[in-house]
């Protein structure tokens, strides 16, 4: 009997010194995010997403916001993430959000996935 009680004497305390000798764990930092705001313009008949180059981090959460100027519809695409949308300047909702997390390293294409001819960019999301 007094064996089993040293044993659970000896468990008890043991744990205990385990949980206040065990260092916290440090918060993990969130990302940051990082918020843009780019314009379709038409100039000269050239249909462009202004600016339309943008470097993050990975790991960071992008939000975009999106207002068309120009005329009609235009998309907003980003190859090699699952953003495509359509902002339409015809009836009177000329804004939209987009928001990902950039979780691929790389240079990435941004474009109008309507028109070929629309001008493009590149989302670069360093390492
Ligand atoms: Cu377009």
């Amino acid at each position: 009997m007094k064996r089993l009680l040293t044993a659970v004497f000896v468990a008890a305390f043991g744990a205990a010194l385990v949980r206040a000798q065990a260092p916290a764990k440090p918060a993990a930092p969130s990302a940051p995010t990082r918020e843009f705001k780019t314009v379709n313009i038409e100039v000269k008949g050239n249909k462009i997403w202004t600016p339309s180059f943008f470097v993050v981090k990975k790991g960071d959460k992008v939000k975009i916001t999106l207002i068309n100027a120009a005329s009609a519809v235009h998309a907003f695409a980003i190859e090699g993430y699952p953003v495509d949308v359509q902002v339409n300047n015809a009836e009177g909702d000329n804004s939209k959000t987009v928001e990902f997390t950039a979780d691929k390293a790389g240079i990435f294409r941004v474009f109008c996935s309507m028109h070929a001819g629309h001008v493009g960019g590149q989302l670069l999301v360093l390492e």
